[in-house]
C-alpha cells in the first residue's frame, strides 16, 4: 500500500463490487479519497455536509461486508447519505446534489438501486427495515437488512414502535445507532442522556472483547430462547440495555471510524446474527475536516463554502428572514405575557426559537424529533392556561396530524401554530415542500387558519395569535427573506376572518392567500396596462373566510382569482364552496383557482418551482386572460 497511490483508489470502485476487491488495509485511504470528494462537491453546491463526514468508514464497511443492492441498506432521514451515493455509481453527478435536475439530497428509490427506501423525514428507517426484512422471511430470500439512525432521530416515537414490533418479530434485521450526540442542534432528552451513559459509562470494546462477545451469543449455534436468556440474566447482573429488553441483540458501543472495530463485527453479524440486532456505532459529526469538527453545528447544512477555510458563501439579505421575524415578534410578545411558552421539535434554529430560548429559557422547549408530541404537550400546557406556540415546518406538521384533530381541535384548545417553510422550499425538494397545511388544518371546525403575505403581516399574526384564546389558530410562512417592508415597531391584533383591499380595480379580482401577493401586484400592473382594471385582495385567513370581502369581489368582478402557495382542497377550495353554495357563481362570473399542481414538483429555486407551478406574475396574468377568452400579447413581463 503507497501512501499516495497514483490512480485514487476511489477510482477503481465505482459500485460496491468493486469495493470487495479493495484490501482491508486500503479502506482508510478510501475513506480519505471519499472525504475529500464530499468536501469539495458540497462546497459547490452547498447541502447537508457533517453527517455524511460522520459516516464515511461505516459507508464503506457496509458495502464492502455486506451484499447491496441485494441486501437493502436503509439510511434514516437520508441526509448522511452522500459517501453512499459517492460508492453506488453516482460519483459522476455528486456535483449536481440538490441543484435542478441534479441528485437528490436524500435516499431516492427512483435515482438508484442502492436506495431501497426514499427518505428524509427522520426515525422511518427501522420499520422500512423491519417491512423488507420479514418480506425476505416470507418470500425466502434471506438477504440482510441494514438500518441507519442516528441518535437525534432515535427521539422520534415511530423509532420505539418499529423497535417494539421488531423484538417481537424476531426478524432479521440490522439497527446501526449512528451515534454522535447530535441531532440538528445538540440532542434533547433523557433517551440522549441514555445513549451519552452507554457510550461513556465503558469504553469502547476491545477487538479481543468484541470478538468474544459475538461468538459466545452470535457464533454459537444455540437455541434463540436460551441466548434470550442468557442475556437477561447477564442485564440483571451487569444492567442490560434497553434494546436487549426490546428483544435486540445488542453490540457496542464501537468506534465507528475504526475499520478494525466495523468490519469484524458486520461480517460476524452478517454470518451469525439471527433475530434483531442492534449494533451502537459512535462517530464525530463532520469528522475529518476541521471546519465542521470545530463549529457548533458541525456544519450540519451548509452553503457553499470556501474549502481552504471553511468560510460560507452568504448572499447579503435585502430583507430580514420571515423566520427571524417570527423569532423576534415572539420574543416581544413573550415580554407582555408571561404565558406564552415556545416548543420546537429539534429545530430551535429552523424555526426561530432559538430565540425565544435565549430570552427566556424557561419557557422554551425542545421536545426532539417528536412532532406528534410536541402537539399534544402542546394542548397540555394549553388546559393550564398557558399560551403554547408550537412552531413547526409545514412539512413536519403532517406528523402531528391526529394530534391536531384529536387533541387540539375537537378540545377547542388554543394551541397556537406558527408554520414555518410554507409552500416550495426549494433544494430540499418535495419531501420537505410545505404543500398540505392550509388543506388539512382548514378542514377542522373551529380551526383559525392565516397565511401572512408580508413579514409586518406576519408580525400581526404573531400578536394576534397570542391574544386569541377561543381555540386552535395558525399562521403560515414561507422559507426565506422578506419583501422589504417597513416592520411596525409591534405587530396589530387582527380582526378575526376579515381580509383587506390592498388595490382596487373594477374588472378583475386577485384574491391572494399569503406570499403570492406580491406577484399578484405585479400581474395587476400588467393587467391594469391591459386596459384590464384589477382588484388585488389579501384575505389574510383561510379559515374563517371572509364573506363580506368574497361577496363584494364577486358581485362587482369579472374575474376572480384566487391564488396560494398550497394544494388543492386548500384555501381557493374553500372560497369555492362558498361562491356555490350563496349562489354567487350563477350570474357569470368567472373564477379560476391557483393553487400547487398536483404532482411532487422537483428541487430547483423557489422562483423557478413557482413559475413551473404557473403561480407567478405570468402565470396570474395568462390565467386571467385565458379567463377572458383572451391570449396574452405583449403584456409586460407575461408578454
Ligand atoms: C420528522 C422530522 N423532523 C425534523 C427533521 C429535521 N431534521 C433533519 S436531520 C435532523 C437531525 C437528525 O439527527 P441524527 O438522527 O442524530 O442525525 P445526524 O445529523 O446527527 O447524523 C433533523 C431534526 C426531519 N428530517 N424529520
Amino acid at each position: 500500500m503507497t501512501p499516495f497511490p497514483e490512480t485514487p483508489l476511489l477510482d477503481t470502485v465505482k459500485i460496491p463490487a468493486d469495493l470487495k476487491k479493495v484490501d482491508d488495509r486500503e479502506l482508510p485511504q478510501l475513506a480519505r479519497e471519499v472525504r475529500d470528494e464530499m468536501i469539495d462537491a458540497v462546497s459547490r453546491t452547498g447541502g447537508h455536509l457533517g453527517a455524511g463526514l460522520g459516516v464515511v468508514e461505516l459507508t464503506i464497511a457496509i458495502h464492502k461486508v455486506f451484499n447491496t443492492p441485494d441486501d437493502r441498506l436503509i439510511f434514516d432521514v437520508g441526509h448522511q447519505c452522500y459517501p453512499h451515493k459517492i460508492l453506488t455509481g453516482r460519483r459522476d453527478r455528486i456535483r449536481t446534489l440538490r441543484q435542478e435536475g441534479g441528485l437528490s439530497g436524500f435516499t431516492r428509490r427512483a435515482e438508484s438501486e442502492y436506495d431501497p427506501f426514499g427518505a428524509a423525514h427522520s426515525s422511518t428507517s427501522i420499520s422500512a427495515g423491519l417491512g423488507m426484512a420479514v418480506g425476505s422471511q416470507l418470500d425466502g430470500s434471506k438477504r440482510n437488512v441494514i438500518a441507519v439512525i442516528g441518535d437525534g432521530a432515535m427521539s422520534a416515537g415511530m423509532a420505539y414502535e418499529a423497535l417494539n414490533n421488531a423484538g417481537a418479530l424476531d426478524a432479521r434485521l440490522i439497527v446501526i445507532l449512528n451515534d454522535n450526540d447530535m441531532s440538528i442542534a445538540p440532542p434533547t432528552g433523557a433517551m440522549s442522556a441514555y445513549l451519552a451513559r452507554l457510550a461513556s459509562g465503558r469504553t469502547y470494546m476491545g477487538v479481543r472483547e468484541l470478538g468474544k462477545k459475538l461468538t459466545t451469543y452470535l457464533g454459537r449455534r444455540v437455541d434463540r430462547a436460551i441466548t434470550r436468556a442468557v442475556e437477561h440474566a447477564r442485564g440483571y447482573v451487569t444492567g442490560g440495555t434497553m434494546f436487549e429488553e426490546m428483544g435486540f441483540y445488542h453490540i457496542g458501543p464501537i468506534d465507528g471510524h475504526s475499520f478494525e472495530h466495523l468490519l469484524p463485527v458486520l461480517r460476524n453479524v452478517r454470518d451469525n446474527a439471527r433475530g434483531p440486532v442492534l449494533i451502537h456505532v459512535v462517530t464525530q459529526k463532520g469528522k475529518g475536516y476541521p471546519p465542521a469538527e470545530a463549529a457548533a453545528d458541525k456544519y450540519h447544512g451548509v452553503n457553499k463554502f470556501d474549502v481552504i477555510t471553511g468560510a460560507q458563501a452568504k448572499a447579503k439579505p435585502n430583507a430580514p428572514s420571515y423566520t427571524s421575524v417570527f423569532g423576534d415578534a415572539l420574543v416581544q410578545e413573550a415580554g407582555f405575557d408571561d404565558k406564552i411558552v415556545g416548543i420546537t421539535a429539534a429545530m430551535p434554529n429552523g424555526t426561530g426559537l432559538d430565540k425565544l430560548a435565549e430570552a427566556y429559557p424557561m419557557r422554551t422547549f425542545d421536545v426532539g424529533i417528536a412532532e406528534q408530541h410536541a402537539v399534544t404537550f402542546a394542548a397540555g400546557l394549553a388546559t393550564e392556561g398557558f399560551k403554547p406556540f408550537c412552531a413547526l415546518y409545514s412539512t413536519f406538521l403532517q406528523r402531528g396530524y391526529d394530534q391536531v384533530v384529536h387533541d387540539v381541535a375537537i378540545q377547542k384548545l388554543p394551541v397556537r401554530f406558527p408554520i414555518d417553510r410554507a409552500g416550495f422550499v426549494g433544494a430540499d425538494g418535495p419531501t420537505h415542500a410545505g404543500s398540505f397545511d392550509t388543506t388539512f388544518l382548514a378542514a377542522l371546525p373551529g380551526m383559525v387558519v392565516m397565511a401572512a403575505a408580508d413579514e409586518a403581516e406576519l408580525k400581526h399574526m404573531v400578536r394576534t395569535a397570542a391574544a386569541y384564546d377561543d381555540g386552535p389558530i395558525s399562521f403560515r410562512y414561507p422559507r426565506g427573506e422578506g419583501v422589504g417592508v417597513e416592520l411596525p415597531e409591534r405587530g396589530q391584533i387582527l380582526e378575526i376572518g376579515k381580509g383587506r383591499i390592498v388595490r382596487q380595480g373594477s374588472k378583475v379580482a386577485i384574491l391572494s392567500f399569503g406570499t403570492r401577493l406580491k406577484d399578484c401586484l405585479l400581474a395587476a400592473e400588467d393587467l391594469d396596462a391591459a386596459g384590464l382594471s384589477t382588484t388585488v385582495a389579501d384575505a389574510r385567513f383561510a379559515k374563517p373566510l371572509d364573506h363580506d370581502l368574497i361577496r363584494q369581489l364577486a358581485r362587482h368582478h369579472e374575474v376572480l382569482i384566487t391564488i396560494e402557495e398550497g394544494s388543492v382542497g386548500g384555501f381557493g377550495s374553500h372560497v369555492l364552496q362558498f361562491l356555490s353554495t350563496e349562489g354567487l357563481l350563477d350570474h357569470g362570473l368567472k373564477v379560476r383557482s391557483m393553487v400547487l399542481p398536483d404532482i411532487w414538483m422537483e428541487q430547483a429555486s423557489p422562483d423557478t418551482m413557482y413559475a413551473k407551478a404557473g403561480l407567478d406574475r405570468a402565470g396570474i396574468v395568462s390565467t386571467v386572460f385565458g379567463a377572458l377568452g383572451k391570449t396574452v400579447v405583449g403584456v409586460g413581463a407575461a408578454g
